[in-house]
This record gives structure tokens, sequence and C-alpha cells, in this order.
């Protein structure tokens, strides 16, 4: 029998029936973007269900990192992690900067404090750190090394949709924090993104950023580009967004089943153990060590070969993509965590509404690969 694939992740979909009255409204209105009604209602609702104040949607996070950047002015260094998604080091370049990677924490696989500070130079401006699998970076340590040498403060939270950390919302670090609702996220709008600012003055700058640097139809006052979300994209936000904490408790539950069936199995390393207080269970990262029967590609592979596509995020490092490394900041001698974590990483399928026939046979691959 053959079966279905079972992807690393599957959306959250909203119901047509639900989605009905906003598509009806869009096409009564003919307002189909340019900040229109439902857009300015699904902002609201975000910055609500967030616990923030403000927030500017965009139309992906990669344009809303690179109008963070611009925003605060960022053209020299910027230090960031070499584990994570092409988009966070694109970014710093197409925002006209350049990145340097520092080692990540063995724990965390996010960026390491005092890595981060062994890499500053008089050229850094700022820290671009991503709470890699929705696990929060250690934004004090990072904060503190940031004030001490007059540094600006980015989260790439693109997975990190609805984290708490200490009671607060990990959106709300930093000097500017950018969250991804791609289809591939916790929460989607199938495109689009969301930048949080401190104040609301820069959460106008940041609108006028991604609506060209307009102010009114003859004041335009930055160099500005096209990041607005569509009024469709924002009725799917809207629809979707009274569904996401289910979704989330859905997923804790099967990142839960995963975790009392691996994490003692001998060579494998769970990476989120459950019941994390605010975590949203984005991903289910295992580290593949080398007393486990097969390598990871060899695990990779095994399970391909039953149609279910576990993905080696993030393999390989973006300091190992050919147009970053020959910096020298992406010598892999310098990065030992990150360059392990890379090659032992796989992502096992995790979403909502994993069918647990399917879990159960990924289990069963993964804890006896002989079988
Ligand atoms: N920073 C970080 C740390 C990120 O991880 C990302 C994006 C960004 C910044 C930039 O955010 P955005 O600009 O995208 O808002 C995917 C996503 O395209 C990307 O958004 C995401 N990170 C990255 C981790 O994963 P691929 O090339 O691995 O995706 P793809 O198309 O292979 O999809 C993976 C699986 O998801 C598919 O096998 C099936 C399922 N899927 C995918 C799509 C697109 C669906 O079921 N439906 C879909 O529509 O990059």
């Amino acid at each position: 029998m053959t079966r279905l694939p079972v992807f690393v992740t599957r959306p959250l979909l909203p119901d047509p029936g639900e989605l009905e009255p906003l598509l009806a409204e869009i096409f009564d209105s003919r307002i189909l973007t340019n900040r229109g009604p439902i857009l300015q209602r699904f902002e609201s609702a975000t910055a609500a269900w967030l616990g923030v104040e403000h927030v500017s949607l965009v139309s992906n996070a990669s344009l809303g990192l690179v109008l963070a950047l611009r925003h605060l002015g960022i053209t020299g260094e910027v230090i960031t992690s070499p584990f994570s998604f092409v988009a966070t080091s694109h970014a710093i370049r197409w925002a006209g900067a350049e990145p340097v990677f520092a080692d990540i924490d063995e724990r965390t696989l996010n960026l390491d404090p005092a890595a981060v500070e062994a890499r500053i130079t008089s050229r850094t401006q700022a820290i671009l750190a991503v709470h890699c699998y929705g696990i929060p970076c250690d934004t004090v340590a990072l904060e503190e090394i940031a004030r001490r040498h007059g540094l600006r403060v980015i989260y790439d939270a693109a997975h990190a949709f609805g984290v708490r950390q200490s009671g607060k919302p990990l959106a709300a670090a930093g000097d500017l924090s950018v969250l991804s609702f791609h289809a591939t996220k916790v929460f989607n709008t199938f495109e689009g993104g969301a930048i949080v600012s401190p104040d609301r003055e820069t959460k106008l700058a940041l609108d006028r950023l991604a609506n060209f640097g307009i102010v009114d139809d003859v004041t335009v006052t930055a160099t500005g580009i096209n990041a607005k979300m569509t009024e469709l994209s924002a009725a799917v936000g809207l629809t979707l967004l009274p569904k996401v904490a289910a979704a989330i408790a859905s997923r804790d539950r099967v990142a839960a089943r995963y975790w009392h069936a691996l994490s003692g199995v001998r060579g494998l390393r769970c990476l989120c153990p459950p019941g994390q207080e605010g975590h949203n269970s984005y991903a289910f990262p295992v580290l593949v060590e080398p007393d486990y029967p097969l390598s990871r590609d060899e695990l990779h592979h095994r399970l391909k070969a039953e149609n279910i596509h576990a993905r080696r995020y993030f393999h390989p490092l973006i300091s190992d993509l050919p147009m970053y490394r020959t910096l020298e900041s992406a010598a892999p001698q310098g990065l030992p965590v990150a360059q392990r974590a890379a090659s032992r990483v796989l992502c096992l399928p995790l979403y909502h509404d994993l069918d647990p026939a399917d879990q159960d046979r990924i289990i069963g691959l993964v804890s006896s690969p002989w079988a």
C-alpha cells in the first residue's frame, strides 16, 4: 500500500466558511491592499494576542528583517547565527550590512553570548539573534553585551510566535523583533510577517518603510520598499488567530509524545523538553549522536524511504554557503558547536493534526531503525 507523504509540517488552515464573510467584504469594498480595513483589524488583534503594543504587519519576515535593519540605520557589521534559515543572513546583506558569524550554545542552538562578545569590533553595529525552533535566546546576556558596547539588538523571531519568557512576550524583547507568518509556521497568513516595535513612532516609521516610504500623496521621506500584507492574507490571519492557541496545545501534545518515546533512545538528543512554560512546539529537532546506529543522513533517508519527510533544518550552515564562506567569521574552526549541530540535526514531522498512527510509525522507525 502506498502511504501518503508525511511532511515536516502542515499548515493550520482557516475554515472556508469562516473566511467567507471577510472575502465578501474584500470583494464588496474592492480594497485589496495598502493597509486596508481588514489588515488594520488584524494588526490590532495580533498585537493583543501577542501581548505587545505596536505591530507592523508585513508581506514576509525576510522583508521585515530588512526593514528592521534599515530603520535602525545598520550598515556595518551584524553579529548573527550561522545556524538558521538563509533568510537571516540574506536580510543583513539586503539591508546593506555585513554578517559576522558567532558560534552557538550547545544546549539551545542559539547564539552563545560569550562567542558574540568575542566577535565585536569597532565596526559592529548590531546583533541579529535567532530564537531557533522558538527556543528563546539568552536575551538578558545578549542585551547586556549590546548595552555595554552600544549595539542594537534585533531578534529573528520567525519561529517564535506566541512564545513567552519569564512570563513576558518574547516578541517584545530587543530593539525590534520580527515574526514570520509563512505557511510553515505555527501561525500563518499563507505568506506574511510582523515587526514588533517598542513605541508608536517606530511602528509608524516601519509602516511607512513597508509602503515605499510614503507619508502622504506628495510626501516620501525614506527609501522604502513594498512590503505590505494584502487584505487576503490579513483575512486568513484574522480567521486563524482564534484557533492558534488550540493548535499550539495540540503541537505540545505531539511534541510531548515524541519526547517520552525518544528521549531515552541511545544516541539521540532531543532538544525541546515538553511542558516548558511559554514554548510553542514549532519543531521537534533531534541530534543524531555518534552512538546512534545510523548517521543523521542515513536516518533521514530511512524515513524518506517510508515517505516520511523529516528535514535537516539547518544544514548546511549559512556560513558554509558560497556567498558567505569566504568571510573570516565563516571559518569552520571558529564555529565548532554550529558545525556539529548542522551535521547531526533532524527535525521530525510536527504539526497540530499529525495523525497519531503516522507519529507511531515515525517513533517506531526512529527508535528501532533496523526493525
Ligand atoms: N528567519 C528564519 C529563522 C526562518 O526560518 C525563516 C523562514 C525566515 C527568517 C524568513 O521568513 P519568511 O520570509 O519566509 O516569512 C521553509 C519556508 O519557506 C521558510 O519560510 C522557513 N523559514 C524555512 C524554515 O522553511 P523550505 O524551502 O524548507 O520550505 P518547503 O517549501 O520545503 O516546505 C517545507 C514543508 O512544509 C513541505 O515539505 C510541506 C510543507 N508545506 C510547505 C508549504 C510552502 C505545506 O504543507 N504547505 C506550503 O504551502 O523553507
